[in-house]
């Protein structure tokens, strides 16, 4: 068997989201090149040790640059904080690895087509992690999209609601600093929206939105006193899609009672569909094909062998769960790299998010609709 060596940079919520992934893949699919959990890299060396003896890392570190340049690396995968994605990117392209990236890409647009010329200068395989697009149930609304059974799209709405940041004394954690994480909801929550419009609808066109930050100061992580909170705690934004469709976006992570509470909905001239994240493994469709006196939304439970990626996993309506979309989407990086395509979600499809928070962030300040700038050629 094939195999390519991981270097994984961090090793919190998306560390662990990304490493069991590549544990995962190995035993549940057939790629073409294996993962090799070659070295792990964070910033505390005693909690990296736990890290990496619980998932199987053969070293560690607490020097990226170092992690980054082994010969035995072939794919630097990126879950450190949103400020350090560049500098980890530029380096990984230099050296000739895939880039394997968490969202949002970056902190700006500006930062994020810099990355993406990176990779593509250098010419090495380059992906983002928008884990939503690898629930089977997405993947078979899209398909169904595809096929026309939605007919001629119209509306799109998401609602993607959290609640981890209603107690005011959160810590100001590297998420509530602009020069850190670039935005709040925008860039963290409203990025995997703005990216499952994309796939399912097309191009956004244009965006008027709103900002609000409702606790303005939180106490500092070490205990010496409180710090400004710089970015949003919710945006919310009306799209106008290229093809005419229009959409309505709303992300907080103030909304009491809302855990990982991503609607999404979106109708066409012939049919609807409907999914929630908290509820993954349901596909909500309806059809007008179907005979007026049992039309209503049919409930698909999206485990069937028919089912995209269900099959690999275990018989019919035994469900999966949020880790299961990262095993789906290191699945397609590593059969990509094995089969010398580009994967996809890239660093296009980063950069083409940035861009439409961007035009969010710019409508905000301006008060009016703001088209988002075009993703050209880098
Ligand atoms: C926090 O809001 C967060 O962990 C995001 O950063 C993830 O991307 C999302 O999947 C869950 O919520």
């Amino acid at each position: 068997m094939r195999e390519i060596g991981v270097a994984l940079i961090g090793q919190r919520f998306m560390g662990r989201a990304h490493a069991n992934a590549y544990r995962q893949v190995r035993a549940f699919f057939d790629p073409p090149l294996l993962p090799r959990l070659v070295v792990a890299c964070g910033r505390d060396e005693g909690s990296l040790q736990e890290f990496a003896c619980r998932f199987g890392f053969e070293s560690i570190t607490t020097n990226w640059r170092e992690a980054v340049t082994r010969d035995d690396v072939g794919i630097v995968d990126i879950c450190a904080s949103n400020d350090v994605h560049a500098e980890i990117a530029a380096l990984a392209a230099e050296a000739g690895k895939a880039v394997f990236c968490e969202k949002p890409l970056a902190r700006s647009l500006a930062e994020a087509e810099e990355m993406l010329r990176a990779v593509e200068e250098a010419g090495v395989p380059h992906m983002v992690c928008f884990n939503y697009r690898f629930f089977p149930a997405i993947r078979l609304a899209k398909r169904l999209i595809e096929e026309g059974a939605l007919g001629e799209l119209r509306q799109f709405h998401a609602l993607y609601l959290q609640d981890w940041l209603t107690d005011p004394s959160f810590p100001l954690t590297w998420r509530l600093r602009k020069e850190q994480a670039g935005s709040g909801a925008l860039g963290d929550t409203a990025v995997h929206i703005v990216d499952l419009a994309r796939f399912l609808v097309g191009k956004i066109a244009e965006v008027v939105g709103m900002l609000a930050t409702f606790v303005r100061e939180r106490p500092l992580p070490d205990g010496s006193g409180v710090g400004k909170v710089t970015v949003d705690d919710t945006a919310s934004f009306l799209a106008r899609f290229e093809s005419g469709a229009t959409g309505m976006f709303e992300t907080t992570r103030m909304a009491t009672g809302r855990k990982n509470f991503m609607h999404l909905e979106v109708n066409g001239s012939r049919g609807s569909i409907h999914w929630n994240a908290e509820d993954p493994n349901v596909l909500w469709f309806y059809s007008e094909d179907d005979p007026k006196a049992v039309r209503g939304f049919r409930r698909i439970v999206v485990t069937e062998p028919e089912h995209p990626y269900a099959g690999s996993w275990w018989p019919p309506g035994h469900i999966l769960g949020y880790e299961h979309s990262f095993v789906h989407a290191v699945y397609e990086l590593l059969t990509a790299l094995g089969e010398d395509r580009d994967p996809e979600p890239s660093f296009r499809d980063g950069v083409a998010a940035q861009a439409v928070l961007e035009a969010v962030a710019r409508s905000v300040e301006k008060r009016c609709w703001v088209p988002v700038p075009e993703v050209g050629d880098i």
